[in-house]
C-alpha cells in the first residue's frame, strides 16, 4: 500500500510547520512519502526537513475560490486550509491512503496512523463536544453546551458525528469511486458553509467517515465564558474524561486558544490542565533548529500561561 502525509500551509505557518515535522520525520519509513502543498509562498530555504513532494494548489481552483465574494464569514474569501479538499483530489490516484495533519499538530506515534486503514473514505475524531462529553461538561459547569447554535448546528450538518479535519486518514481508493469531484462541490458550496472545509467533509462524507478514538487528535476544551465573560475552569469529571487518552496519545492538536506559541490573555492553566500536552510541545520544540527569534521568545514568554507545574 502507497502512502503519503500530507499538510497544506503558507510561509506565516513557517515555524509551526517546522516543529510538526520534527514531531514524526525520525519515524517515517522511506517508502512513505511527506507531501507539502502550499500557495507559493513557500521557499525550500525555510524548511528544516525536505518534502518528497513540494507543490503549489492548483492556481485555477484557487483563483476560483478568492473570486467568490459570498462567503458569510470569511473576507478574504478562502484561507490556506481549503487546499486539503484539492490535494485529496491531487493525489488520490498517485496513493492508496493519505494521512492528512494541521501544521498545529504534533504527531506523537505515526507508526499507529501508519498502521490504520480505513473502510470508510475518511477516519476522523469527533470535534471537542460530543454528546458524550457535553453532557458531563454541562453537568459540572451548569454552562448550557447543549443548546448552544453551533452545537445545534454541527449536529444537523452531520448527525452521526460532526469531526475535526485536523488530522484525517484517508482511503484514496474510495475517493477515486466518488460520483462527483470534491474540488468542483467544495467551490460551488463553500460560501454558504461556517467552517468551511470542515464543514463541508462533514456534510459531503457524512455516511462515509470512520470514527476514531480522541487519541488520535487530542484537542484540548475551548475556554468557556460566563455571562460576565470570566472563563470558567473544567471541573474533576471534565478533566478526567479529557485524560483519558493521555496514555495512549497519538496527535494532539493545538487549536485556536490552545497555542503554546500565541500569547493568550487569561490564565489557561487554571481553566484545564494540559501539563502533558504542553510538556511534549516543549520536548519538540527545544529540538527543532532554525526557528524564527521571535517565535522562539513568543513560545519561552507563554509556556507559563500553559502549564500548571
Ligand atoms: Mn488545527
Amino acid at each position: 500500500m502507497k502512502q503519503a502525509i500530507f499538510t497544506v500551509v503558507n510561509s506565516t505557518w513557517r515555524n509551526e510547520l517546522n516543529i510538526f515535522v520534527e514531531s514524526w520525520i525520525q519515524d517515517k519509513p522511506s517508502d512513505v512519502d511527506y507531501i507539502l502543498v502550499h500557495d507559493g509562498s513557500i521557499d525550500p530555504s525555510m524548511l528544516n526537513h525536505q518534502p518528497d513532494i513540494l507543490t503549489i494548489l492548483p492556481e485555477e481552483l484557487v483563483d476560483r475560490l478568492t473570486r467568490t465574494d459570498v462567503h458569510r464569514f470569511l473576507k478574504t474569501g478562502w484561507q490556506i486550509n481549503c487546499g486539503r479538499i484539492f490535494v485529496m483530489d491531487m493525489f488520490k490516484d498517485k496513493y492508496d491512503k493519505l494521512l492528512y495533519f494541521d501544521a498545529d499538530t504534533l504527531v506523537v506515534d505515526l507508526p499507529a496512523l501508519l498502521r490504520y486503514t480505513p473502510v470508510k473514505t475518511i477516519a476522523a475524531v469527533e470535534a471537542e463536544f460530543t454528546r458524550e462529553s457535553i453532557e458531563i461538561v454541562d453537568k459540572e459547569t451548569g454552562f448550557g453546551l447543549a443548546s448552544k447554535v453551533r452545537i445545534l448546528e454541527q449536529r444537523r450538518l452531520n448527525p452521526s458525528g460532526y469531526v475535526n479535519n485536523g488530522v484525517m486518514i484517508i482511503n484514496t481508493s474510495n475517493l477515486r469511486k466518488l460520483p462527483f469531484n470534491i474540488s468542483e462541490l467544495f467551490i460551488r458550496t463553500f460560501g454558504h458553509l461556517v467552517f468551511i472545509d470542515q464543514d463541508f467533509i462533514n456534510v459531503a462524507f457524512s455516511n462515509d467517515i470512520e470514527y476514531l478514538d480522541r487519541s488520535y487528535n487530542l484537542i484540548p476544551f475551548p475556554t468557556l465564558r460566563d455571562s460576565d465573560n470570566n472563563p470558567i475552569e473544567y471541573g474533576t469529571k471534565s478533566q478526567e474524561y479529557f485524560d483519558q487518552p493521555l496514555s495512549d496519545l497519538k496527535v494532539i492538536h493545538y487549536i485556536s486558544g490552545w497555542r503554546p506559541w500565541q500569547p493568550t490573555k487569561i490564565n489557561k492553566a487554571k481553566m484545564l490542565n494540559v501539563d502533558r500536552l504542553i510538556e511534549i510541545y516543549l520536548e519538540v520544540f527545544n529540538r527543532t533548529p532554525n526557528l524564527d527569534q521571535e517565535f522562539r521568545r513568543s513560545v519561552k514568554e507563554n509556556f507559563r500561561d500553559y502549564i500548571r507545574k
